[in-house]
């Protein structure tokens, strides 16, 4: 039976204070605004699907942003986020104003891609109360244009990347797949690389020398028995989705002495409220719910769609000490050029200089944004040689592209959201190795590491996995570089897209005078560093410095912060993601 395309459309009307606006990771706004952009994005991907003959995806969250807010992320069949030239279109779909327009547009998209009907499409979506009207709106979008929408399933945003690119590569891929994939690598790089077994194969070829800083929890030959020392780890779920996938895994890392102590796992508290990952990030400090855990132990937060993560000890006080995403991927370059070197674990020394020999062959890179901290690229630049660092804008989506041109590429953005990437040449070497090579271990943790988007569960288990493997406690981590003191500010603009920057957000272009004042600022301050640049998921303009004080840092922000009303003019309101 044919559907009425424009009826459909018609009983989807955009929201007169809606001003959709594809962003930094699809379109966010508060949720009542919302259903005419989720039915129309339901009718993108499905001709997406159609056109490409591949399954595509929705995840319908606003991630770390609060409970009244929701967004669509869209999945590509690869399960990367929606290939950049469709943002346009997507733009164009979201923003047409009547029923009307909004049809011509997905005429035009139709005969640009000679696609009658639509694919299938899957959805998911997190905790939030909106999620299930929202859900409907999408499924009647890929239904109006003749495309099968899927059951809608509570996932974790990654879980629907992985689960779209491993149905489109023709594997297994329910939720089931997704745990036993991630779950059985952990489990059988810690049995086949972490046993009694290995043990000779991971005596450290060059022992500290005397006199050298020891690691608390290491003795001279780190056996590597040490994932085997129960090991908790208490983790902030951000009160959303996350929680229970995390109970799900922790069941079987029990049995590996891998204990998760879940926190703010939504039986009390506020989704993203005084907790999660962009929280304890921006305002350094310890989430909700944690007064229990003692100063000092080992703790991890991850945000409201579990697709960031970051690690942090808590102090006696609320402050913390934060291992951001730009630590996580120093501390997986640091473990994958020791694997490539054939080198066993070592204590971090000054004199070792890692990547220094051994996988020329091997390119990797870490792909930062602007907002990581200047003392973690100094310690790539000077200790991890052999890895290239490249600064993309914020984003996984410009993120995500930059690493895959490696073949081993590490993306993370320091509020903690990425993965590692193995291109397609280096799986197929590695498909070769005996077990128990390095081959064999690389392999094994390209199937731990989600390859097709950010993923925290993937994450936690690449943190504990190359600390026991390298024998390495959290100083030993923490110890590797102190960061410069930072401070991030957020600033409500009545209309953010008149800040433009370009290299890679680093500078602003526009407004004209307002970079001219940021440069003459910074001048005054010792390593001082600042930029402004506007959200891409919230109606705000994010100000971020560093300085060699904590002070001079919050002097920095808070001083550019006051600047930008005056170089805002007064425009019409955006209310999109
Ligand atoms: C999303 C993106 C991230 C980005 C973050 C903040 O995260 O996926 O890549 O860093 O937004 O972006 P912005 O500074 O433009 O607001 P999430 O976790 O909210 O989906």
């Amino acid at each position: 039976m044919a559907v009425d395309l424009l009826g459909q459309l018609r009983l989807y009307p955009l929201h007169e204070d809606a001003k959709p606006s594809y962003g930094t990771a699809g379109f966010r706004s508060r949720a009542e605004l919302l259903p005419s952009t989720v039915f129309r994005c339901g009718a993108l991907m499905a001709l997406r699907a159609g056109a490409l003959r591949q399954v595509t995806g929705i995840v319908i969250t606003a991630s770390h942003n609060p409970e009244q807010d929701n967004g669509v992320k869209l999945v590509d069949p690869s399960g990367n986020m929606l290939d950049s030239t469709w943002e346009g279109m997507a733009d164009a779909l979201c923003q047409a104003k009547t029923g009307h327009r909004a049809m011509q547009e997905l005429t035009r998209i139709k005969q640009t891609w000679n696609v009658t009907t639509g694919g299938t499409v899957m959805l998911a979506h997190d905790t939030r109360s909106s999620a299930n009207s929202l859900c409907q709106a999408a499924s009647a979008g890929v239904a109006a244009v003749a495309g099968t929408a899927e059951a809608p399933l509570l996932l974790a945003t990654p879980q629907l990347h992985w689960m779209v690119a491993q149905r489109n590569q023709g594997q297994p891929y329910s939720e089931a797949d997704y745990f036993d994939s991630l779950l059985g690598a952990f489990e059988q790089l810690v049995s086949t690389f972490c046993s009694s077994a290995s043990a000779q194969f991971w005596r450290p070829a060059f022992p500290p020398s005397p006199g050298k800083r020891q690691s608390p929890d290491s003795a001279d030959f780190p056996l590597l028995t040490h994932l085997f020392v129960p090991q908790e780890v208490s983790v902030d779920a951000a009160n959303g989705v996350g929680a229970s996938k995390l109970a799900v895994a922790s069941k079987r890392l029990n049995l590996l002495g891998l204990s998760i102590k879940l926190l703010n796992d939504g039986k009390a508290g506020g989704l993203n409220s005084n907790c999660g990952a962009d929280y304890v990030q921006k305002e350094q400090a310890c989430p909700s719910g944690f007064r229990s855990v003692i100063p000092g132990s080992r703790c991890a937060s991850i945000d409201g769609d579990a697709d960031r993560l970051l690690y942090f000890v808590p102090h006696k006080t609320r402050g913390i000490e934060l291992l951001d995403g730009d630590r996580i991927a120093v501390l997986a370059a640091t473990l994958l050029n020791r694997i490539l070197q054939g080198r066993p674990a070592a204590l971090p020394d000054s004199s070792f200089q890692e990547g220094a020999a051994g996988n020329e062959q091997v390119q990797m890179g870490i792909v930062q944004t602007a907002y990581a901290n200047g003392a973690s690229t100094a310690y790539v630049h000077d200790c991890l040689t052999s890895c290239k660092v490249v600064s993309t804008p914020t984003g996984v989506k410009h993120l995500h592209h930059a690493a895959a041109a490696f073949n081993i590429g590490i993306y993370y953005e320091a509020n903690g959201h990425g993965t590692i990437l193995f291109s397609p040449d280096m799986l197929a070497m590695l498909r070769q190795g005996q077990q128990g090579s390095w081959q064999q271990e690389l392999s094994l943790l390209s199937k731990l590491m989600n390859q097709a988007v950010g993923d925290a569960l993937s994450g936690l288990l690449l943190v504990e996995y190359a600390l026991g493997r390298l024998g390495w406690g959290l100083q030993d981590w923490i110890d590797l570089y102190q960061d410069l003191p930072s401070r991030q500010l957020k600033v409500p603009v009545p209309d953010r897209s008149v800040f433009t920057t370009t290299h890679a957000e680093m500078r602003l272009l526009t407004p004209n005078a307002l970079q001219g004042l940021i440069d003459s600022s910074v001048a005054v301050v010792e390593k001082g560093r600042c930029f402004v640049r506007p959200s891409g998921t919230e109606n705000v303009v994010r100000v971020y410095a560093e300085a060699a004080s904590q002070t001079e840092a919050d002097k920095l922000a808070n001083t550019i912060a006051q600047l930008i009303p005056e170089h805002c003019p007064v425009a019409s309101n955006r209310s999109g993601g």
